[in-house]
């Protein structure tokens, strides 16, 4: 009894201090300042402890990105040998180190063979400046200077920078922000279950596709460097495009000379059963921005993986590319991330993913469509979502006010899942390594916070 009240005050001394001291991301204040947060204290496997004791199976693994799960003491073992033998040296003015070299060699291996360089940042979001900034530099180089435009869509995710959040498609974030960059256009997303209307999936992929056409002939050619893409939305809501999409996508992007940059920050690192979302679509693209999964979050890196045709002119016709960060491959972050990609490998986690862990996912996640309140069940690798809609049959969604979603969300996290909310879409993105008697649990608690939902929205019994 005494431990458990020490605990409490433990509990509430750092809710306290948090809430007058630190200012989270993507955060309402007034509203955290209100419930406090939920401190987290430890976690091994797919599970997390809160400071008040109590376990929760981690289905968005962190924040998308903790593949390899918690607990893995040789990531913990190559940071600490890492510091102790040379816990910083940069990588400008020509000079190197042993990890990010050897990140590097690994990066080729485990990536499509054209991709044979890699540049380091520290997050996903620098990973997508540092696209804005080479793909104008390769067209300038090309003789095509014009060439600046960037086509995104509406809803994507791709950071919180001025240049990633412009990339990225988020209403919210664009309205908070008086000053977007230039040169970034936006198109429809393959969002078939919410905008698809009357036509079916495949017809839908090919008409969100042709959008990319329409607005290059809009723009011009002559002024289009790129489209940008998450083979899979994640942030958006898990949104899973129709199969007939990414090839024409693909056909569009070579017809029209434009470069196709596929942004695997949540995809890449065996979350679609495959090393990346773009083998998963066998798509090819020029640039591949990745973080997240790279280290699997142990520790903060991201990277642009470049393709032959961009690295030989950087190279070639070059002279100084004139960015980069303090930061850029790190000796601590370079090395847990090399010992990551050796997990995954050694342990064949991405096969785990593809043979077994995704199979079984896929059918018990599709039980839950049964729910009253599901539209929808989708999934794809370890990648989940559910449309919480007022009608099955027409599709409607509730209300935005009575924030259906939140209201699920919230009675997950009491219940022991993080499940994440995306408006009323709710999703799941778990460590790798989760077994199927997770998976079971998984499922079996999400579907407990749904009766729980509905029964709060007053239509049970
Ligand atoms: N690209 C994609 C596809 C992402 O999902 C980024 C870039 C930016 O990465 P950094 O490392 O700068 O955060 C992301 C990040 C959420 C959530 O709530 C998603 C992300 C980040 C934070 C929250 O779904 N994705």
């Amino acid at each position: 009894m005494n431990d458990q009240i020490d605990t409490q005050a433990v509990t509430s001394r750092w809710q306290d201090l948090d809430s007058r001291h630190h200012l989270h991301p993507f955060t309402d204040y007034k509203n955290l300042h209100r419930k406090g947060s939920r401190i987290i204290v430890r976690a091994e496997g797919v599970y997390l402890w809160d400071s008040d004791g109590n376990r929760i199976l981690d289905g968005m693994a962190g924040l998308w990105c903790v593949n390899v799960g918690y607990g893995r003491k040789e990531l913990a073992q190559v940071a600490k040998e890492q510091l102790e033998q040379l816990p910083y040296y940069n990588s400008f003015f020509q000079t190197s180190h042993p990890p990010l070299i050897e990140l590097s060699e690994l990066l080729s291996e485990v990536t499509q063979p054209h991709f044979e360089r890699v540049f380091f940042t520290n997050s996903g979001s620098e990973a997508n400046d540092t696209v804005v900034r080479m793909v104008r530099r390769y067209w300038d180089l090309c003789g095509k200077p014009d060439k600046q435009i960037i086509i995104s869509r509406e809803n994507a995710y791709h950071g919180s920078t001025i240049a990633a959040g412009t990339l990225g498609g988020m209403k919210a974030m664009h309205d908070q922000s008086v000053v977007l960059m230039p040169g970034v256009e936006h198109i429809a997303q393959p969002y078939w279950y919410g905008e698809g209307g009357d036509l079916d999936p495949d017809e839908f992929g090919i008409k969100a596709a042709r959008a990319l056409a329409e607005r290059i002939e809009q723009v011009g050619a002559e002024n289009v460097a790129a489209f940008i893409g998450e083979p899979v939305q994640g942030a958006g809501g898990v949104i899973i495009p129709p199969e007939t999409y990414w090839p024409e996508i693909a056909r569009i992007c070579a017809e029209y000379d434009i470069l196709l940059v596929a942004d695997e920050v949540i995809c890449g690192f065996g979350r679609t059963g495959k090393w990346f979302g773009s083998d998963y679509f066998e798509l090819t693209p020029d640039l591949m921005p990745v973080a997240k999964g790279l280290s699997s979050g142990y520790l903060p890196i991201g990277g642009v993986m470049v393709s032959r045709r961009l690295a030989d002119v950087l190279v070639e016709k070059g002279g100084e590319f004139a960015h980069g960060f303090t930061y850029s491959g790190h000796p601590a972050c370079t090395a847990v991330a090399a010992e990551n990609i050796r997990i995954l490998q050694r342990e064949r986690i991405v096969e785990h993913v593809e043979q077994e862990a995704a199979p079984y996912f896929r059918r018990r996640w599709a039980e839950l469509a049964d729910h009253p309140l599901v539209g929808e069940a989708r999934s794809l690798g370890l990648l989940g979502a559910l449309e919480l809609v007022k009608d099955k049959t027409s599709r409607e969604f509730f209300d935005p006010a009575l924030e259906v979603g939140t209201r699920c969300r919230d009675l997950c996290f009491a219940n022991g899942l993080v499940m994440r909310a995306v408006g009323d879409k709710m999703v799941v993105s778990p460590p790798l390594v989760i077994d199927n008697s997770e998976i079971d649990e998984l499922v079996e608690l999400a579907a407990r916070c749904l009766d729980l939902t509905w029964k709060g929205l007053g239509k049970a019994g």
